[in-house]
């Protein structure tokens, strides 16, 4: 960690206030030294009240995302969110990830970017990224998995991300296979998972993250206002994206830690009760291919078990699924 995310986390512990003096103990830094911290804080816009009294005080935090805070407030993890770096704007999270990896970074690295000019779906699709209104990053994981077996960390994700939003918003989400969550029928994230493999190993996989945090129903593009939703638009309330965001590293930290650890079924389970396309009849567009037929389950794989029109059961594993009313 470093000295500000130090600091941060220490005011967070003790919000009544906590003496230079005890800060500069705790850190090994002059009282000199952590004053000079604390101007530099303010001018990332943090409240810090001090009094010979009561100390340092956090009175309030940016909703700025920055690299130190996350780390205060995320505490340790087990891989992700071990080292976290946060950009001002980029083409998209994905392709600073994709660098890092052939850099030969550990994994659990997670990249933020306030704004992506070239924010990415599937198949080549846009991904809307406005600045500061939602949270738009991407974690690098390195799992000992088939190239098969990565569709379980998509699952994962999705798992993850619905007990994130519940637990700070209240909300409740569904997935929807394999890659969005939907709040009344509505996207409110995305999930593209990348991957760099030889034919039975994973080198590494890229999960890329969307979600849409406090834009208005009238901020999306037209073309979106029909499919697309927020989580400010459903809560009626501006959400901390910070908050919202460690939220989702330690709930992801714990399902790759389930994944990693053979326990799977466990994820599935919770994802097929949280999932609007079991049980349903779906029609899945893969390439040039329509299937049609009734979602009955998730494989061991997390590939999607669709029972056809015509009785044979179909395995699924990428493609676009449409939810037949
Ligand atoms: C996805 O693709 O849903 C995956 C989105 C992943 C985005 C993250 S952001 C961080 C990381 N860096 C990236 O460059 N990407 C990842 P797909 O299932 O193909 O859905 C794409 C479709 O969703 C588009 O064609 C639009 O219809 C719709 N869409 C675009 N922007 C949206 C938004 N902000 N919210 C909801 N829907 C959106």
């Amino acid at each position: 960690m470093t000295t500000d995310a130090k600091i941060l986390s220490a005011l967070r512990a003790q919000p009544d206030g906590v003496s230079g003096a005890q800060l500069a103990e705790q850190l090994g830094i002059s009282r000199a030294a952590v004053w000079a911290r604390m101007d530099e804080l303010r001018k990332l816009d943090y409240d810090i009240e001090a009094s010979p009294h009561f100390g340092y005080r956090l009175v309030s935090a940016p909703d700025a995302l920055h690299a130190d805070d996350l780390l205060a407030r995320l505490g340790k993890t087990k891989v992700v969110g071990r080292d976290i770096q946060v950009f001002e704007e980029t083409t998209s999270t994905n392709d600073v990830i994709e660098k890092l990896a052939r850099d030969g970074v550990k994994e659990g690295v997670v990249v933020f970017a306030e704004a992506q000019t070239k924010g990415r779906g599937r198949l080549g699709r846009k991904w809307m990224s406005p600045t500061h209104q939602g949270l738009w990053f991407s974690v690098l994981l390195r799992p000992e998995l088939t190239p098969q077996e990565t569709t379980q960390l998509t699952v994962a994700s999705a798992t993850a991300l619905r007990r994130a939003i519940k637990n700070v918003t209240g909300l409740s989400a569904e997935i929807k296979w394999p890659n969005d969550l939907l709040i009344r029928g509505k996207k409110v994230v995305g999930i593209l998972t990348e991957m760099s493999a030889e034919v039975d190993r994973v080198r590494h996989v890229i999960l890329g993250i969307g979600v849409d945090v406090n834009q208005d129903a009238g901020e999306f593009p037209a073309e979106l206002r029909k499919i697309a939703t927020s989580l400010k638009v459903e809560s009626g309330e501006e959400i901390s994206r910070a908050e919202l965001a460690t939220e989702i590293l330690r709930e992801l930290d714990f399902d790759y830690a389930r994944i990693c650890g053979g326990k799977f079924s466990a994820v599935a389970d919770e994802w097929e009760a949280g999932c609007a396309t079991i049980g349903n009849n779906v029609s899945v567009q893969m390439g040039t291919r329509l299937i049609r037929g009734c979602a009955e389950a998730l494989d061991d794989d997390g590939a999607l078990l669709v029972r056809t029109e015509h009785g044979h059961l179909e395995r699924v594993i990428g493609g676009d699924v449409t939810l037949e009313k």
